[in-house]
């Protein structure tokens, strides 16, 4: 008996061209139409779009790695730009012990304490903004707002915080290919590289924070001293941008259906739902590589071992397979089993960080406006892996 394999459907489109990432839907529909799994013959990769194998996919670490890495680059043959990640970058047994040490240290009851302090400095804000009016809700809100609050709780100095965006904003462009958006970041990366790392010594660290209590697990023995600096960097890498991201994400959906800001003022306890939808419609981050550690079937094709596999949470988040109206923002659905913090054993460890800074946020804003309405032109920011703006003027009506 001979078994056939189907060719898999190819296709010439470059997801991290300009085009694409300025307005990636048309793109992902194709993505899903065509079939369970496609080849981006440009970049000799895989891809997926549907939900159903985006989530097979991030919940089958045996078969889909992360070790090879999570961006276009193998770095099982490719130098990576940085040491790699002890959470992001590695799969079990290597992962399983920053990732206990951390989840702790982020876990709801952990952050408890911060609700209060963080709430005020929401209100304080939002405060400030409705008195102004117009405002930009990315720079003034979306960044402002968890700079505020995000590197006190690390525990990192005051003195160069401006490097975590441009710093972040590489390391995601750097999950895709060398392009363009990737040499614009090279210039100023040594700088902001240096005080990143220069911020996850136990000596600059203040004594109460996350950093401290990552540090703290070394000397119980439950990671070594190599390790604990390079679990603070995970935090300065991953906590920031993508808060920013999805607050700008919220922010966007509430313009895209006013109805949806009336419910959430006439009921605050959605604010947490409404961040989640945000990030299901939005997808902040938008994309994920996984490497076939096997030739892994897949309905009628296979990926052979050693290719790298190229997950589109963001097609996956609006696949009408699986979510009905999926281009709706709507705070009445049941976001939960979205991807867009991933899923599996690397699901974001610090999604609960996220969800109270946002919830502190919309509180403040829902006692607050009576609308937010657009106020201009909103600009895109382009990024290989982030869905951003750089730009989205609103005027925020005091309630
Ligand atoms: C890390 C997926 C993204 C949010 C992320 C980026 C960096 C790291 C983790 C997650 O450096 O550990």
């Amino acid at each position: 008996m001979t078994t056939t394999t189907a060719a898999v459907p190819g296709s010439p489109a470059d997801p991290f061209g300009d085009e694409i990432l300025a307005d990636p839907h048309p793109f992902h529909q194709r993505l899903r139409d065509a079939g369970s799994v496609v080849r981006l013959d440009r970049y000799d990769v895989y891809a997926m779009g549907r939900y159903e194998e985006v989530h097979g996919a991030l919940v089958d670490w045996q078969r889909f790695e992360s070790g090879a890495g999570v961006g276009l680059s193998n770095f099982r043959v490719e130098e990576p730009w940085r040491p790699p990640s002890l959470l992001l970058e590695t799969d079990p047994p290597r992962h399983d012990a920053p990732r206990h040490v951390l989840t702790p240290i982020l876990a709801p009851r952990a952050l408890r304490s911060l609700r209060e302090r963080w709430s005020r400095v929401a209100e304080e804000l939002v405060d400030d903004l409705v008195e102004r009016g117009t405002v930009d809700a990315v720079t003034d809100l979306a960044e402002a707002f968890p700079l505020r609050v995000f590197p006190d709780a690390v525990g990192i100095s005051e003195e160069g915080r401006e490097h975590l965006l441009p710093y972040g904003d590489h390391l995601f462009n750097a999950f895709g290919p060398d392009n363009h958006l990737v040499e614009a970041g090279k210039p100023g990366l040594p700088d902001a590289a240096g005080w990143v790392n220069g911020q996850c010594a136990r000596d600059v660290l203040s004594p109460d924070g996350f950093g401290a209590r990552i540090w703290a697990a070394a000397d119980r023995g439950d990671i070594t001293y190599d390790q604990a600096p390079l679990i603070v960097r995970s935090l300065l890498s991953a906590g920031v941008d993508t808060t920013v991201h999805a607050l700008a994400a919220v922010i966007e959906g509430f313009l895209s259906d006013p109805a949806q800001w009336d419910l959430l003022r006439r009921e605050p306890g959605r604010a947490r739902v409404a961040f989640d939808e945000a990030i299901r419609w939005t997808s902040p981050v938008q994309t994920f590589f996984r490497t076939a550690t096997t030739d892994v079937p897949l309905g009628d094709v296979v990926i052979p071992a050693g290719q790298k596999i190229l997950m589109f949470l963001g097609a996956a988040n609006r696949d009408p397979r699986r979510w009905s109206e999926p281009d709706r923002f709507d705070l009445t659905r049941d976001p939960s089993g979205h991807v867009g913090f991933g899923m599996g054993l690397h699901q974001c460890v610090g999604q609960h960080v996220a969800r109270l800074e946002a919830e502190c946020v919309l509180h403040a804003l829902a006692a607050r406006v009576a609308a937010i309405e657009p106020a201009g032109e909103p600009a895109r920011h382009l990024n290989n892996t982030l869905r951003a703006w750089a730009s989205l003027p609103v005027r925020l009506v005091a309630a």
